[in-house]
């Protein structure tokens, strides 16, 4: 059994259900029909072939039957569906960001997480943005997706009726690590929602600059040991003479805080050379002056 953990899954699940069914039974009907056929007007029993000109019966049986059993497919997908797109007005307002390859969650009160915590049977209402290209927001158990477009403003919701934790999935394939953009929901009673949400998120004694390049998820293409994933590794890159391409022209400049502070703004007008332009998306407005000193004072230390 799959788990369903929504007040979709009931919609969701009976349309499928029903379209199964009729195309199981027409798979196996149409299948039979064939063999008996096949075997019935062969050419030993049936050696002289006939043409058989028009049966207007045939035709309206043939015609008005699909019509009413798609229109009964429709029906079950539109009753599933309909609700989907009218949020209640109580319903709790988080906005979840995408960006290659995360998922994160800006709760009301300004408390962001890369997981989502939800109280049972409460309406959750998820406004969907992207930072870069399409994603797709995906919880199976809930029985609802929905496309995260740049720039767009898609929205969706859910009502949780099971406590449980669930599967975030990104379902729109959006570059090399894609099936790695995984996230999860929790859904909690009303009262332990509460304690998470006045809790302090929990303090580490992590360096700010490291804090800042995971909330940003920089470490998804940048390593921190000398690897190359998508981008240029941090290590040991401050100080560094290095050829980057600018307007089409290659040139050599040697790494301080005010090039890392213009690759984070404007990351593609000195592209690192040997790497691709438009990978890295701007991150002017979402990581503050102060982060990008504690960034720099981070990558200094990356020996
Ligand atoms: C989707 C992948 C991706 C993400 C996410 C990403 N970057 Fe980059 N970054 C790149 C690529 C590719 C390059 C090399 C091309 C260029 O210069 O734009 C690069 C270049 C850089 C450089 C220049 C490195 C050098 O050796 O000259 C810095 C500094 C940098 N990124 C910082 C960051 C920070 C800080 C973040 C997070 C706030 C971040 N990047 C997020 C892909 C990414
Ligand atoms: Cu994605």
């Amino acid at each position: 059994m799959r788990t369903s953990a929504s007040t979709f899954a009931e919609g969701v699940d009976l349309s499928m259900y029903i379209i199964t069914g009729i195309s199981v039974f027409f798979l196996v009907g149409i299948t039979a029909v064939m063999i008996f056929f096949v075997f019935r007007y062969s050419k030993k029993r049936n050696p002289k072939a006939t043409n058989i000109e028009g049966n207007n019966t045939l035709e309206v049986v043939w015609t008005v039957i699909p019509t009413i059993l798609v229109l009964i497919m429709f029906y079950y997908g539109w009753m599933g569906y309909k609700p989907m797109r009218e949020v209640p007005d109580d319903a709790i307002v988080i906005e979840a960001n995408a960006q290659m390859w995360k998922f994160s969650f800006q709760y009301p009160d300004g408390r962001v997480s890369d997981t989502l915590v939800v109280p049972v049977n409460r309406p959750v209402k998820l406004n969907l943005h992207s930072r870069d290209v399409l994603h797709s927001l995906f919880i199976p158990a809930f029985r609802i997706k929905e496309d995260m477009v740049p720039g767009g403003n898609n929205f969706l919701w859910f009502n949780p009726n099971l406590e449980g934790r669930y599967d975030i999935l990104c379902a729109e394939y959006c570059g090399q690590l894609h099936s790695f953009m995984l996230s999860s929901v929790t859904v909690v009673s009303d009262s332990e929602y509460q304690s998470w949400l006045t809790s302090a998120p929990a303090t580490t004694d992590e360096h700010p600059g490291l804090a800042v390049l995971k909330q940003n998820a920089c470490l998804t293409c940048h390593s921190q040991d000398g690897s190359k994933i998508i981008g240029p590794s941090f290590k040991g890159i401050f100080g560094k003479t290095e050829t980057v391409v600018t307007d089409g022209v290659e040139r050599e400049i040697v790494i301080d805080s005010a090039y890392i502070a213009r690759s984070i703004k404007d990351p593609n007008a000195d592209l690192v050379k040997g790497y691709m332009k438009g990978l890295m998306v701007s991150y002017e407005g979402v990581v503050t002056d102060e982060q990008i000193a504690d960034i720099v004072n981070y990558i200094k230390n990356l020996k």
